[in-house]
């Protein structure tokens, strides 16, 4: 191999201070899994003695454990976007620690060729091979490989034993023009190639490789539930009764579906219905269960960014390699997220809310509007420019103590033009066509859980009139009373009236 073979404490001295940093990988999937604890282990030596060192660190979505884990706990990452989900990062971020800037999925590769951010000092990525001219073929995921590739002076490769050669042809790598030179993107079906196999870079480029041999290591779902059982349902029969009401093609149209656990018991429900048809999807995470879905001819094809699976079905896809690449296709997050394609293709958009307000404005990000759970991911590509925009979430939370539809969203992420319909296990509410009163009718009586439904009728009659019947002093009594007493079924109005 033309390129030399360096160990992860090797590779970390090439970091400095201050370096912006591009990892490979979406959503777990791809990121590296030991140049960065190398980075971290660097860090903690250096503060040790009284030096600063931290990184700045760009990457397709969430990392994993290895990465955003090891760095956070290390206190070594000075800014951060766009995802994330690890518990020790999000507490960085919610202290400060870590500048985070939330951003839709499908703007930063262009933000950073833009120069918005400064230069790309380092990428690190994980490949699956790499020839010696500097073709790398990508593992699981290829978040903004392309873009960090292009930016970074140096580039250090981790290659994953675990991965195989043979997914060479897995990817379809394609890089937009910037304006004002871009052209459309020319996929017209999910299964539309536009680009080339693999990634090229400068070898010149190519500081070192580093050995690492381990999965994504993605974990498991929470068990369904009847509360997540029922919301699959309910998505199926919403998506049934577009169906024949003839609102969706009986052909079916591409889908999306997002992450955690209520995507995935979604996911669960379009494969237990007989009335589904087999339906393609061109999203950006798929999760075990769509696995389970090609395994079962349930879903026929599907484009993403990434493969975020657990172990097992990594392995099973890896060792079944000529199915899955007549079945799958991985693209970078500015095309997989490009909201030109997603309008194009009329993708179905699912997606979870942590909470929504009763108007139909969706808070995805923010607990009780302060702390940051994850971020937007791409939620928002999908929802502002997606055939119909659905989001789902349990009526409530904590046993009781939280609602998840309140009167006014403690953080807007996806406002009230956007969505279109409203899920819970409770029912669904349609938003299409209604006034922000008929739309409050509509997701009380349909989405809220029956324990505040009679706090919520009530909210409305406390409006202070206008198209958006607010009562501003009351419209975050839902948050504080759950900050003050821990349960919001104690809010009383007779404060407010
Ligand atoms: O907390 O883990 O402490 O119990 O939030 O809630 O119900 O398990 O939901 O796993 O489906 O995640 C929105 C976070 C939902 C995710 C979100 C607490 C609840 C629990 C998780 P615990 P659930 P899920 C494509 C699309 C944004 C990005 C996106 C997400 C935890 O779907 O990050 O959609 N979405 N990207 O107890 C306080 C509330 C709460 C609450 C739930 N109202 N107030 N806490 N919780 N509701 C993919 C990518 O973009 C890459």
């Amino acid at each position: 191999m033309a390129f030399p073979i360096i160990t992860p404490q090797e590779a970390a001295l090439l970091f400095n201070d201050g370096d912006n940093v591009g990892l490979s990988g979406f959503t777990a999937s791809g990121s590296p899994k030991v140049v960065t604890e190398a980075i971290a282990a660097r860090a903690e030596r250096e503060h040790a003695e009284g030096r600063p060192f931290k990184i700045n660190v760009f990457t397709g979505a969430s990392t994993n454990n290895h990465a955003d884990g090891a760095l956070a706990r290390a206190n070594a990452l000075g800014k951060r976007t766009p995802y994330q989900n690890t518990p020790d990062l999000r507490k960085r971020i919610n202290s400060h620690d870590c500048n985070y800037f939330d951003l839709h999925l499908s703007e930063l590769a262009q933000k950073v060729r833009y120069g918005f951010y400064g230069n790309i000092d380092k990428a690190i990525i994980e490949v699956a091979d790499v020839t010696d001219d500097g073709q790398l073929v990508l593992g699981t995921g290829v978040g903004n490989v392309p873009t960090y590739v292009q930016q970074a002076k140096q580039i250090v490769l981790e290659l994953n034993a675990k991965l195989k050669p043979e997914m060479l042809g897995l990817h379809d790598i394609y890089l937009p023009a910037d304006p004002p030179h871009r052209n459309e993107i020319p996929i017209f079906t999910p299964h539309d190639r536009i680009g080339v196999p693999t990634v090229k870079v400068d070898p010149a480029k190519i500081v070192g490789i580093v050995h690492s041999d381990d999965y994504d290591g993605i974990t498991g779902f929470t068990a369904l539930d009847n509360t997540t059982l029922q919301i699959g349902a309910n998505v199926c029969s919403f998506l049934l009764s577009e169906i024949h009401a003839g609102r969706i093609p009986k052909t079916f149209l591409p889908l999306q579906s997002g992450v955690g656990n209520v995507a995935n018991a979604v996911l669960f429900g379009l494969g237990d219905s007989n009335e589904i048809p087999p339906f393609t999807m061109y999203t950006e995470v798929m999760q075990d269960a769509v696995i389970e879905l090609m395994k079962a001819g349930k879903c026929s094809f599907g484009s993403s960014c990434s493969l975020t699976l657990s172990n097992d079905m990594e392995a099973e896809v890896l060792n079944n390699l000529d199915f899955f690449k007549d079945r799958i296709v991985l693209r970078p997050a500015e095309i997989s997220n490009s909201p030109e394609v997603i309008r194009r293709l009329g993708v179905i958009a699912m997606n979870t809310a942590l909470e929504a307000d009763i108007f139909g404005n969706i808070n995805s990000t923010h607990v009780v509007g302060t702390k940051m759970m994850n971020g937007i991911g791409g939620s928002g590509d999908f929802t502002r420019n997606g055939y119909i925009s659905i989001f789902s979430c349990p009526s409530i939370t904590k046993g009781g103590l939280i609602s998840n539809i309140v009167p006014m969203v403690s953080h807007v992420d996806h406002t009230e033009h956007s969505v279109d319909i409203i899920i819970t296990e409770q029912g669904i509410a349609d938003l299409r066509g209604k006034d922000p009163v008929q739309r409050a009718h509509e997701i009380i009586e349909n989405c809220a859980n029956p324990m505040f439904r009679p706090l919520l009728r009530d909210y409305l009659k406390l409006g202070n009139g206008g198209q958006t019947p607010h009562n501003l002093s009351a419209s975050l009594a839902f948050h504080t009373e759950f900050l003050n007493s821990g349960d919001m079924r104690n809010v009383d109005w007779a404060k407010f009236a």
